[in-house]
Parts: C-alpha cells; structure tokens; sequence
C-alpha cells in the first residue's frame, strides 16, 4: 500500500512539533556567543532542515548579527524569522479570467483532497470566479464520487463523474469537454490518493497528466497542486518528492495546520523543491482555507 503519511508519524511529530518552542529556548537561555550559534546549527540539523539549508541560515544570522549590531536575544530571533522567511516560497495561486483553467488536486490518502477543492470552489467564488465545475477523478474509492457530490450541492458547482472504477484520465477528459462546451472557467479535479501500490499511483497520475496535456490548447492554464497534511511532518517532504518526480508540481495546500502543534518541513520542501505554498487549511469549515503567508506561518511557528 501507498501510504507513507502513517510511516514515520511518531518519529517526525517529536521533531516538529518542538521546533518553534525548541528554538525559543535555546534563545532564552543562552548568551548570544559562538556555542549559541552552534547548538542553533544542531537544532536546525535535528529539525531535519538539511545540512546546507542549516548552514546558509545561521551563517547568515551570524553575519547580520553583526553588521546590524543585534545585541538582544529577541532581536535575534526577530532576524532568524527574516531569514527563514526568505527560505519559504508562496504563490497567489489564481485562476486566470481570460482563459480557461485546470487545477488538478494531488496528495496521499486521507490528506484533505477533496475538502480542499471544495474549498477552493468557494474560496474562489467568493473572489468573483463563477463557472468553476468538480471533476470526480477519484473512482478509486467507492465514497469518493458520493464526498464530492455532496460537497458540488453544498458549494453549488456541477460534478462531473462517472461511476466507480471509471477511468479517472476519462473522466476528467470529460470534464474538460463539458465545461468547455458550457464555457466554464476553472476545473477542479480530484484524485486518489491510493492504489494498489506507488507505482501504480505514479503511472496513474502521470497517465492523467498526459491526456489533461493532450487535451488542453496552448492558451490554456494548466496547475498541478500536491496537497500534504501538515501532521505528517518529513513525510511530506518525501511525498512532495515523489509527487513532483511524476508530474512536476506547480503548488501545495498544507491541510490541518489547525491539528498540529507545528512544524520546520515547509522550509525544507522550499528549499529542496522550490515548490511554492498556495493555500493553508486551518479546519474543516468550507471557510477553513486561507492564502498562505510566510510571515504568518513563522508568527504560528513561534508562538507556541
Ligand atoms: N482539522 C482539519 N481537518 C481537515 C482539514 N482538511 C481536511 N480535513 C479533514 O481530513 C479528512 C480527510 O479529508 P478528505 O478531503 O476526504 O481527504 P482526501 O485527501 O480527499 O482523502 P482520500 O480521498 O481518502 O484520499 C476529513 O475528515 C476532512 O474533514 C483541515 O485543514 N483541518
Ligand atoms: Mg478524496
């Protein structure tokens, strides 16, 4: 089974959860001298950050430290948001109003797909974008059609399925048909998020990917958005790895921001992937999805 979200749960949680609360501490307690800067390295390195990333990080506070004369410990952690704040990528992820568009959503079983996008469809109606319709494209999993018809009636987009098991590539085909037949503006479409193993996942999407391309003209806006839990700590990381390998990823919606005490593996999926973040969902309310900020993420991450 695909599933790595559960794997490594404990050992990555620990790490996360105590990164901000971690980091406060080591600032608390110590003068600002060399041994503060090596524990931060330790810590940084813990926190899974990577080796360069950590380096390049508290090089850099080491050195504005210096020339901006910082004296205080507050001050210092007010420059190591600066910095890591320049680690994070963000996107306005909007559809564009001349064209016609297709977000398709991704991610690993359970993560928040298909809430997601039907917060997406609100989220963007209420920006002023009407003709959005669903696209069921995940035939996987009995319910999965039944989730989002419930969620087109509750948003009030049309859903275009088909039945369990369909080709998903077909019905999402479809879709692109329909809603360009009926002159609609954005498709959001669905996808499992588990199969019988990754590399059926892998070809899947891949597969999907190729008849959207097929399908689309030129002038078309075409986004592939990955959608990771933010309780799964590294998992993530690994996720947005192998996601970005099949389909090469244009964003990502960090889900259940609201159920985790927090976590440093958005600095490393920046750094690694340079994939930027679109969304934050923060419950499970159709309002429950803001833009995502750096600034904000790092306010959250501090504030423990
Ligand atoms: N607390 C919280 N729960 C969320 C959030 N986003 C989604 N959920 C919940 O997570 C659970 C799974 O959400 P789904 O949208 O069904 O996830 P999925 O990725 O479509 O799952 P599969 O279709 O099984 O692969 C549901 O109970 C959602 O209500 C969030 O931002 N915060
Ligand atoms: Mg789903």
């Amino acid at each position: 089974m695909f599933n790595l979200k559960k794997k490594n749960r404990n050992e990555t949680g620990k790490a996360k959860k105590n990164l901000g609360r971690m980091l406060l501490d080591l600032f608390n307690n110590h003068v600002i001298d060399d041994s503060l800067f090596e524990d931060l390295e330790d810590l940084l390195i813990e926190s899974d950050l990577g080796g360069s990333a950590t380096m390049e990080i508290v090089d850099e506070l080491r050195a504005n430290t210096k020339s901006k004369k910082l004296t205080d410990n507050d001050q210092l952690v007010e420059e190591l948001k600066l910095i890591l704040s320049e680690q994070i990528e963000s996107v306005d992820l909007f559809p564009d109003k001349e064209k016609f568009n297709i977000f398709l959503v991704l991610g690993v079983n359970g993560v928040g797909k298909t809430t997601s996008i039907a917060k997406m469809a609100r989220y963007y109606n209420d920006q002023g974008y009407g003709d959005i319709v669903l696209s069921a494209g995940d035939t996987f999993r009995a319910a999965a059609i039944e989730q989002l018809k419930i969620h087109g009636k509750r948003t009030g987009f049309r859903v275009v399925h088909q039945g369990h098991g369909a080709d998903p590539a077909a019905v999402i085909f479809d879709t692109i048909s329909s809603a360009k037949s009926k002159g609609d503006q954005l498709v959001l479409a669905d996808t499992a998020g588990r199969m019988h193993n990754r590399t059926n996942l892998v070809k899947e999407l891949q597969k999907i990917d190729s008849v959207i391309r097929k399908k689309l003209e030129p002038s078309d806006v075409y986004k592939k958005i990955l959608v990771i839990d933010a309780t799964t700590g590294q998992n993530g990381l690994q996720q947005a790895e192998i996601f970005h390998e099949a389909v090469d990823l244009d964003a990502i919606i960090l889900t259940k921001y609201d159920s985790t005490a927090r976590g440093g593996n958005i600095i490393s999926i920046s750094r690694k992937l340079g994939i930027p973040f679109a969304f934050i969902g923060k419950g499970e309310k159709m309002t429950d999805l803001e833009r995502f900020s750096a600034e904000q993420y790092l306010e959250d991450l501090f504030s423990l």
